[in-house]
């Protein structure tokens, strides 16, 4: 990258686990791949000042405000990445992109159907003024991910037709976990379904080309009184003495049939005991399979039914070659890459699609359509797990 690289500075509102993560992409980005645009760590925001000063040190922010309108209002800003707790993206997001701001929006969307909707319509609207919006889907910028989907869109598995995927983690087992913010639904939009199945599902979508058109699911709560948090709304922090109500899910199951007629199974826990991190996705298809875990995200499991019997089984590819996705800036062949650099990736999809004038994917119309599946799910569990039309 020369000198003479246009800069594009960054706002970020939010600092918590995503924001460490969101910076760790814009700081390293710049530095492996070659960017039409140089991200500059200009704003990040939060409301206690002193804490967004120590984070802004931290994570290599060069200035702070306590206003998130701050940011909506200065000329100098071009992105505005938001990585707040669900209820506040709406706000953000239109003003961002009302004002000509392009957008970088942690997942999922929103916390309602409604308010995805508004801003997947205020996403249409600045688009046509070369504004540009994206969900942070982030496991889509795992190189076995991609490789994934290549591989299926080439037809090597055939015709889809299961799908089993799953998002399993344990850190509700332990009752007295406080009541954060992902625990709320005023705040978070729903638990384990909203926060992990949101991935579960965007990947089976991304990974098949499919889209899912109906689903029948249960949702439940079984730990629904935790201590309140005696400050902060991280996932971490004093528990009180006194007791709130969890509002959100534990646990989402469900079924979902795609636009192609295939079926899928979906699994969403903070309550697997013993699975830290476990994103699963299994998909079978007319002329093979693919197998991925995010705890081995270096690897993708392979099945190919047009091999000779004796010389079928499943396969693992180490996906570390110059001929993977994004790995060619990275390391030799074999050198593992780890959780953050789907965050690298995230930085450098972005800036290369709005260097191009290009709209970046996952777009806003597909973070909507992930909330209407979370939605279909909810109102199909409030309905002895009927089959329920996602409506976009
Ligand atoms: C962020 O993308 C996120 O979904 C978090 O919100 C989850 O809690 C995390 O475990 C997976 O990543």
């Amino acid at each position: 990258m020369s000198d003479s690289t246009p800069h594009l500075n960054i706002a970020m509102i939010g600092y918590g686990f995503m924001g460490a993560a969101h910076s760790q992409g814009w700081r390293v980005a710049p530095r492996f791949f070659n960017l039409a645009a140089r991200p500059e760590m200009k704003l990040l925001v939060g409301r206690n000042a002193e804490r967004v000063d120590d984070a802004a040190a931290t994570l290599g922010w060069e200035e702070t405000s306590t206003d998130w309108r701050e940011a909506i209002a200065r000329n100098d800003i071009d992105v505005v990445d938001i990585v707040t707790p669900g209820t506040s993206h709406v706000d953000i997001a239109i003003a961002a992109l009302d004002a000509g701001k392009h957008v970088l929006c942690e997942k999922p969307l929103a916390t309602t159907v409604r308010d995805a909707r508004a801003m997947s319509d205020a996403a249409d609207r600045a688009a046509g003024d070369g504004a540009y919006a994206m969900v942070g889907f982030t496991y889509r910028r795992v190189p076995a991910v991609a490789h994934a989907r290549d591989l299926i869109a080439g037809g090597a598995i055939g015709d889809v037709r299961q799908v089993r995927a799953e998002y399993l983690q344990d850190w509700l087992v332990d009752e007295n976990v406080p009541l954060a913010w992902r625990l709320q639904k005023e705040l978070a939009g729903s638990g384990a379904l909203g926060d992990i199945g949101a991935h579960a599902i965007d990947l089976a979508e991304y990974i098949s080309g499919l889209s899912l058109t109906q689903v029948s699911g249960v949702i439940d709560t079984f730990v629904t009184q935790r201590p309140l948090l005696e400050s902060s709304v991280g996932l971490s922090g004093t528990a009180s003495a006194e007791m709130g109500a969890v509002t959100v899910d534990d646990v989402a199951l469900f079924h979902g049939r795609f636009d192609n007629g295939a079926l899928g199974t979906f699994e969403a826990t903070r309550m697997s005991t013993g699975r830290k991190n476990a994103l699963r996705i299994e998909i079978a298809g007319s002329k093979g399979a693919v197998s991925f875990d995010l705890e081995e995200l270096n690897s993708l499991g392979f099945y190919d039914a047009t091999l000779p019997t004796d010389r079928q089984g499943f396969s693992k590819i180490l996906v570390t070659e110059p001929v993977h996705p994004y790995i060619d800036a990275w390391w030799p062949a074999g050198h593992m890459l780890g959780y953050e650099h789907g965050f690298t990736h995230q930085a450098k999809d972005f800036i290369d699609a709005l260097s191009s004038g290009v709209q970046p994917r996952p777009s806003f119309a597909d973070g909507l359509h992930v909330q209407s599946v979370l939605d279909a799910v909810e109102r199909s569990s409030a309905h002895e797990s009927v089959w329920t039309p996602v409506g976009d």
